[in-house]
């Protein structure tokens, strides 16, 4: 199926190159390494040098600035071939550099923004905690100030983060105050946030094996004063923020995912046949496929408004999560339709329908979970 295009011609070829790279390298590497949850190095190599990490770092910070919708399209191609690999490349490009670009100093933007643009080291974004996920405000991690060393130190943990174990670099949320959060960075020179103090677990998943998923456990974890993201007591903003941008994103790769199952179904029915016809032959099967293009088109539509407005430096806090609700719901209602039409084939290990289903699951509660954006909608009804 052609999907719908960028109108936008330097992101056509981008996007040619892109999708020359998805058919040749993600997909094999997909069926080589996500089964076993094995992370695909040689491949984000691969994208940092093609400059995808920094399509939305300003040029002066080492990305081509190129925006939102570049990216929104760039992620439904990746996940369109891999969930997971889209997963590692949106915690570094969307939750990491983001917030550093936005509430950065020159100084942390010049020293870190180049090398999450080329892909040289990576970078996680650690907000949710054992205690404390939908209601982010909650959390508990702490950061005090020592006025006799003049550092940070940091004691609380973290989950669910993407990437810490790959990572070099991390956003850190923690309390500053009774009332108020702060945003930290805490780096390493080594992958894997080798810091003194810091500990991070591996959490094997069941889905989108490849992107790893940490505990990060700070214990007198000491950050200088340049560890400060944006001004104290800012982080909450700076956090939500984040995931405004965030969210269009994960819209965007559930429109991926969904679009795979499409294709690939829409593919099986006219090999397959029954009653001695092509089951597409059947009119209840063609006015399935009809109604899931349809409302995948639309979610779509959805998403790159939300991605223009976002480019247009509007406040997009209602349509991106929007955009977020409804592209994953789209996405996991469409493809869960379509894959009865795999039949038994879908439950074998010789294809990989289900777990490319079950990929989508998670869109629907990762970057804050559906429920949380009725409740950012309501909120923002009147803006
Ligand atoms: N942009 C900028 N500032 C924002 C904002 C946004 N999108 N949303 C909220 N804020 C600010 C508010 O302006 C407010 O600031 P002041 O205290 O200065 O007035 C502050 O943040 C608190 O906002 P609010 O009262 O709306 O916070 P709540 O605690 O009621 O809840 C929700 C906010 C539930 C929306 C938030 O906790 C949330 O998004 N939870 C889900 C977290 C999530 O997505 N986790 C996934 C992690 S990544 S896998």
């Amino acid at each position: 199926m052609r999907w719908q295009e960028p109108k936008d011609e330097t992101l056509s070829i981008l996007l040619e190159s892109v999708r020359r790279f998805g058919k040749e390298e993600i997909e094999p590497a997909y069926g080589k390494y996500e089964e076993q949850g094995f992370f695909p190095a040689e491949l984000v190599k691969k994208m940092g040098a093609m400059g995808l990490f920094g399509l939305m770092i300003p040029e002066e910070y080492g990305g081509s600035g190129m925006g939102t919708v570049a990216a929104s399209f760039v992620a439904r191609e990746l996940a369109y071939r891999w969930p997971a690999l889209h997963l590692i490349w949106t915690a570094n490009s969307s939750l990491a550099a983001f917030p550093i670009a936005y509430a950065g100093t020159k100084e942390q933007k010049a020293r870190i923004l180049p090398q999450l643009a080329s892909g040289e080291i990576l970078g996680c974004y650690a907000l949710t905690e054992p205690n404390s996920g939908s209601d982010a405000g909650s959390m508990t991690m702490k950061a005090e100030w020592r006025p006799d060393s003049l550092t940070w130190s940091l004691n609380g943990s973290k989950i669910f983060i993407t990437n810490a174990f790959h990572a070099s670099v991390a956003v850190v949320f923690a309390r500053t105050s009774k009332k108020s959060i702060s945003a930290f960075l805490v780096e390493s020179s080594e992958p894997g946030l080798r810091h003194p103090g810091v500990t991070v677990r591996y959490i094997p998943k069941r889905v989108q094996k490849s992107s790893d998923f940490c505990e990060i456990h700070c214990n007198d974890v000491f950050l200088p004063v340049s560890a400060l993201l944006g001004k104290e007591g800012k982080g909450f903003a700076i956090a939500m923020q984040t995931l405004d941008g965030g969210r269009i994103n994960i819209a965007a790769q559930a429109i991926g995912m969904a679009m795979r199952v499409f294709d690939d179904a829409y593919a099986y029915v006219h090999v397959r046949k029954q009653f001695g016809r092509l089951v597409w032959e059947n009119q209840k099967v063609q006015f399935d496929f009809a109604e899931a293009y349809a409302r995948l088109i639309a979610a779509w539509a959805l998403v790159i408004e939300a991605s223009e407005r976002r480019d247009a430096g509007e406040n997009i806090t209602r349509i991106a999560s929007s955009a977020k609700l409804v592209a994953t719901e789209t996405a996991w209602k469409v493809a869960s339709d379509l894959e009865t039409y795999f039949g038994g084939m879908a439950f074998t290990q010789e294809s990989a329908w289900l777990p490319r289903l079950l990929d989508i699951a998670p869109t629907r509660v990762y970057e804050g979970a559906n429920n949380i954006q009725h409740m950012v909608i309501a909120k923002h009804l009147d803006d």
